[in-house]
């Protein structure tokens, strides 16, 4: 008898993973935001596409609201596979793989529909995969508009408003090389220390998207919201890649198109929360800077493309970035 496609078959068992026998039928998801939050809610709505797809054995759980842990800790407990799925931003993955760095890059994308294209295209795949041999099975980019600096006393239009302000920043070496390089003094912290850090004075400001500031009532305490638009660095949804290998590929893929199909569901949330939050902020009486010299912001922040260009793979990836269109 010819024992070759029966050892083929055994190792492609052992390398694939392929039975979903021993694989949970619920899965731990982990996000910093509250429920009701645009990210929260894609991954439920995710949840529910699974559970049709795979006639209801696997599902998803959300802990929402740092109930498994900072994004730092829950990035490293999906690595060890103790937590299934995080939803994180880009920010936070950047110390561990280098690829997620340029993503948040100042300024790399022109508009949000640039972005959309490099995601959506061979670029964005690409740096999903490379996440693999870090542990982490990448799954899907969220919007997360477009993150701008807010301060608590003082407007900010040039970088030169920025000296001496302590600024918040994620844990993340290109956002603390961003503010050091506008001027500013970058003070990373935990997003759950954020508001008290504001209130209390330890940081004169933060910087964020538009629904962040609202959920997390910062705009009650930083009266000015400077729209820089420094960044438009997506969500991220990652997978433990010790908990993938443990479905077949059938299930892979059910998960793979779910969380796919959950993008549109969050981009329609995410416009909605988007404006509620503008219309907040304009009703507590925030002060929107709008005129603000995005060609100076822009001219200061070369130094962390040199910095992050000196890796020969980022400088051809910050590249092919560039020369994706649309130009606008
Ligand atoms: C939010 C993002 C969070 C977290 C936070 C932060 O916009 O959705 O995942 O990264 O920013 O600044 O820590």
């Amino acid at each position: 008898m010819n024992r070759l496609p029966v050892t083929l078959f055994a190792l492609c068992l052992a390398a694939c993973g392929a039975r979903s026998d021993d694989a949970p039928r619920m899965l731990r998801a982990a996000d910093t935001h509250p429920s009701g939050y645009p990210t929260v809610a894609a991954v439920e709505h995710m949840s529910e596409i699974l559970e049709e797809e795979t006639d209801g054995r696997v599902r998803i759980r959300v802990y929402p609201g740092r109930q498994l842990g900072e994004e730092r800790d829950t990035i490293e407990q999906t690595v060890f596979g103790a937590v299934d799925i995080t939803r994180v931003n880009a920010a936070a993955l950047t110390s561990i793989i280098p690829e997620t760095r340029v993503l948040q890059l100042p300024f790399i994308f022109r508009s949000r529909e640039h972005r959309d294209a490099v995601l959506s295209g061979p670029i964005g795949d690409e740096i999903l995969a490379s996440m693999e041999p870090f542990g982490l099975i990448g799954l899907a980019y969220y919007d997360s508009g477009a993150r701008s600096i807010y301060t608590k006393d003082q407007p900010v239009r040039a970088p030169a408003d920025l000296k001496g302000l302590r600024i918040r920043v994620p844990g993340s070496f290109v956002a603390i090389s961003m503010i050091e390089a506008l001027g500013g003094n970058a003070t990373p912290m935990e997003f759950g220390q954020v508001y008290e850090a504001i209130r209390s004075g330890a940081v004169d400001g933060a910087e964020n998207n538009w629904p962040s500031f609202f959920d997390t009532r910062h705009y009650e305490i930083a009266k000015y919201y400077n729209l820089t638009e420094h960044s438009f660095a997506p969500e991220i949804l990652v997978m433990s890649k010790l908990r993938w290998n443990q479905y077949d590929k059938e299930d892979q893929m059910a998960i793979r198109s779910a969380a796919e199909q959950s993008e549109a569901h969050m981009a329609a949330l995410w416009s909605a929360r988007e404006e509620e939050a503008q219309a907040a902020a304009r009703a507590n009486g925030n002060i929107i800077v709008s005129d603000v010299d995005k060609e100076a912001f822009l001219a200061a922040v070369q130094p962390v493309y040199a910095q992050y260009a000196s890796d020969p793979r980022l400088k051809d990836l910050i590249a092919r970035i560039e020369a994706v269109g649309p130009r606008s």
